[in-house]
């Protein structure tokens, strides 16, 4: 029986192997469907052979590691899901994602390792899609776990022109076979997720854990405006129809209308943008910029972007300009389960721990698994709360403790499963 701290030491040596998986020049970038995804999957799937799992690859590359009940009841049929995803921003931290599936790998190994008595099976998922940088799409691997996932999701295009679909058989994948990735709901018991806190909440309450109550939810959109090019010395400043200049009055517009809403944590955020012709001497015609906004209740949210709306059709009529919103992302607040958060909550106080429940404003796997069955989260404290950037960091003591409170809730749910019949 390994110590928290030996626990924690052995998931910092996983996830430094990992981190060399990259496409990035120098930095962390492992997309969807990229050479240094196949590479870090295959590390995945021989780290769960290696503690006794059946692995396998789905339809969309998630690694699936399977194992079967050790002490089969009723709920043998029922199957408790781990997991979350290993693909990453770009020069991203190595913990995002990839700390829940280490964590579960090795929560494997340890309920092994105490003979734990599970009525139900386990099955570790690696999700190779739910940051949706490569595609404009995203969630698409637990989307097609949760059997929510539409075929025209294979159709996106990543910014090269290579469509998902085909990438996903270069990859190894199976565009065909998209509905054999789908769990039944009645044969699975719950998921659960142990992801890094990527804010500073915990650290600022000095816990090293927290249960997740719900999990934020986001819209996203590709925001065009449409002026005309000019010549940048002839053309009189009042007579512009300046594409950029008016994109840049949309993005001051979106930083006071998210402010306005901090009540309910409030937060949008202009990731990217593309101007043309791109020439240093002629007035933008044309602006793409991506808009993300997000919220604790989808009614604040849906109430900021028919504000935000009306104010870009104001200031694209003041600039003669046109406007269109194009969302290619939404996903609703998604709540965690009670009975999941007692779980975590129970595990973190058989810890010795003061527990702490909290909303995340981060996205994860959890909106789409929440379609299939109950979610539930447990989250890591993080130095300063950073994430999405290479400075990420966890402390192998926090890892540690969360992967024994994983054992711990997993060892909570098969009780909760014998004491209910195994009718759970
Ligand atoms: O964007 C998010 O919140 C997540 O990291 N994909
Ligand atoms: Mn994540
Ligand atoms: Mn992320």
């Amino acid at each position: 029986m390994r110590t928290p701290t030996q626990l924690g030491i052995r998931a910092e040596a996983m996830l430094a192997e990992l981190a060399a998986f990259t496409d990035g020049d120098g930095n962390l970038t492992r997309l969807y469907l990229s050479p240094a995804h196949r590479a870090a999957a295959d590390r995945v799937a021989s780290w769960m052979r290696d503690v006794g799992l059946d692995v396998g690859f789905d339809a969309l590359g998630t690694v699936r590691g399977r194992l079967k009940p050790t002490a089969p009841g009723r709920a043998g049929n029922r199957r408790l899901l781990i997991g979350s995803h290993i693909d990453t921003v770009v020069n991203a931290g190595r913990y995002d994602g990839m700390l829940g599936v280490v964590a579960g790998i090795l929560a494997i190994e340890e309920i092994l390792a105490r003979h734990v008595e599970l009525p139900f099976g386990i099955d570790v998922l690696a999700f190779g899609e739910e940051e949706g940088v490569r595609f404009p799409s995203t969630l698409v691997s637990s989307s097609a776990v949760a059997g929510s996932l539409l075929p025209s999701d294979l159709d996106a295009r990543d910014a090269d022109g290579v469509v998902l679909r085909d990438a996903l058989i270069a990859f190894g994948g199976n565009p065909d076979a998209v509905t054999s990735a789908a769990y039944a709901a009645e044969e699975t018991l719950a998921y659960l997720e142990v992801h890094i806190e990527q804010g500073p909440v915990l650290e600022a309450a000095g816990l090293p854990l927290g249960v997740v109550t719900s999990i934020a939810g986001q819209s996203r959109f590709f925001v065009s405006v449409m002026g005309e090019a000019g010549h940048a010395g002839t053309v009189p400043m009042a007579l512009r129809r300046d594409a950029l200049a008016a994109s840049a009055e949309m993005m001051l517009t979106i930083e006071e209308v998210a402010r306005a809403g901090y009540a309910h944590q409030m937060v949008a955020t202009v990731g990217r943008l593309a101007a043309k012709p791109g020439a240093v001497n002629v007035i933008p015609a044309e602006v793409v910029f991506t808009l993300d906004i997000r919220a604790d209740a989808d009614a604040p949210r849906l109430a900021a972007i028919a504000e935000l709306e009306k104010r870009f059709q104001a200031i694209a009529i003041k600039r003669g300009v046109s406007v269109t919103l194009d969302k290619f992302y939404e996903s609703p607040t998604t709540p965690c389960a009670p009975r999941l958060q007692e779980a975590f909550a129970g595990a973190v106080l058989d810890l010795g721990l003061a527990e702490r429940r909290l909303a995340s404003g981060a996205g994860h796997d959890g909106h789409a698994m929440h379609h299939l069955t109950d979610v539930g989260m447990l989250f890591v404290r993080c130095r300063g709360g950073i994430s999405h950037n290479p400075a990420e960091f966890a402390t192998v003591d926090d890892m540690g403790l969360a992967v024994e409170a994983l054992i711990k809730a997993v060892e909570r749910l098969a009780a909760d499963a014998v004491s209910s019949g195994d009718s759970t």
